[in-house]
């Protein structure tokens, strides 16, 4: 195996399980991967990211290129030397943290001006060259383009032209990014409009065969943005599938930004890989815990005097070794270890459900796993 290849082992209906190959070791799908925003993910250490079997850690550009700066996390070795996490890890380019967080920003084709009101209130520029170079300077094994990534509802016309720029700038991105050790992505926009999206998917794959007739790399895999932005649930399904049967089959499919557990489930059936989202840490700190029996919130007083395990049906070292009484207590005297016993509790459930699903996909029994999970009160809170 060299750097980069996807092998698909199994295949069951539209999901896959397969492996790929990063300088920092083999990760296998279906997975979910932890968010570690500032080079942490909040509240576990490194040591406990490996014995949760979290594969892949994201981190991201544009919160790494305000503080420490890329150049300090270069100095550093690159970001795994410098966090002390020795797997895999991503990075997400930033743009999608500068059109979420409503920064003072102004798009033009060449690239994006940007003021960083939630740190000094500088100014910036980044073109995708730019955001490449920083990219590169972290070193993450896997980087993300530059991509513009609209809110909803938004109308054709504002998800055309975000498409197009987006295409445009993986073109740019693809020709600037040159780290080998590194693999880059593009990313398919188009919002809820199918036609939209498959022309996204099209002009993707031109842009790496393109690529690739000129000597280049291409890309190493494919981001799905642009869902879970604000619409209702099942209208990203309305499309997902289509898309991901646009995409190389031989290329890992990474679903930005979604956590909720159904949704995991349901988007390994629609042919997606690989999946990020901060909801499991995030919830968790808010003292909300995923369950076999749907989610649990501690502070609720039902749980002041049981001395049972948080979720039976969980073997992570949380499950075995404290009581929903000793978490609730922690969560309502606001003692940190609540959020961070909850936070590694939720994201053993997301590793251990996508096992689960990788399992089955091996077993070539998908199918049955989905129907199994949508008819437990698991699936409930969805
Ligand atoms: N683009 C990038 N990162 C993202 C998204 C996107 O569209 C999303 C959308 N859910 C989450 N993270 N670059
Ligand atoms: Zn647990």
């Amino acid at each position: 195996m060299s750097l980069f290849d996807y092998t698909i082992e199994a295949v069951s209906g539209a999901a896959r399980a397969g492996s790929y190959e990063t300088a920092h070791g083999t990760f296998r799908t279906p997975m979910f991967m932890p968010v570690g925003t500032h080079a942490t993910v909040k509240g576990v250490t490194p040591t406990q990211l490996r014995d949760l079997n979290s594969q892949v850690v994201l981190a991201n550009t544009y919160h790494l290129y305000m503080r420490p700066g890329a150049d300090l996390v270069a100095e550093a070795g690159g970001i795994q030397r410098f966090m002390a996490y020795d797997g895999p890890m991503l990075t997400d380019s930033g743009g999608f943290q500068l059109f979420s967080l409503g920064h003072m920003m102004k798009v033009d084709d060449d690239g994006v001006t940007f003021q960083a009101l939630d740190y000094d209130g500088s100014t910036h520029r980044w073109t995708p060259e730019e955001n490449m170079r920083i990219q590169q300077l972290i070193g993450a094994d896997i980087a993300m383009q530059l991509d513009q990534c609209v809110g909803y509802p938004a109308t054709r016309e504002q998800v055309r032209a975000s498409t197009k720029l987006s295409w445009e700038w993986a073109r740019r991105c693809c020709d600037a990014h040159t780290r080998p050790d590194q693999a880059l992505f593009a990313i398919v926009q188009g919002g809820m409009f199918l036609d939209l999206r498959l022309e996204s998917a099209q002009r993707l794959i031109q842009i790496d065969r393109d690529s690739r007739a000129a000597g280049g790399r291409g890309f190493q895999g494919f981001g799905i943005g642009g869902y879970s932005v604000g619409e209702p649930h099942d209208v990203m399904f309305e499309t997902l599938g289509q898309v991901t049967a646009a995409l190389p089959p031989n290329q890992p499919r990474y679903l930005m930004g979604v956590g909720n557990p159904t949704t995991l489930v349901r988007a390994v059936r629609a042919g997606v890989d690989m999946f990020d989202c901060v909801l499991p840490t995030r919830t968790g700190r808010m003292g909300t815990a995923f369950s076999s029996q749907g989610r649990m919130n501690l502070r609720n007083a039902k749980y002041t005097r049981d001395f049972g395990p948080l979720d039976p049906a969980c073997d992570c070292v949380v499950c075995r070794e404290h009581t929903r009484a000793y978490l609730r207590h922690l969560v309502k005297q606001r003692e940190m270890l609540g959020g961070i016993l909850l936070s590694i509790h939720n994201l053993h459930f997301l590793t251990s459900l996508m096992g689960r699903a990788r399992e089955a996909v091996l077993a070539g029994c998908y199918e049955e796993f989905y129907e199994e999970w949508m008819a437990s009160p698991g699936a409930r809170d969805y």
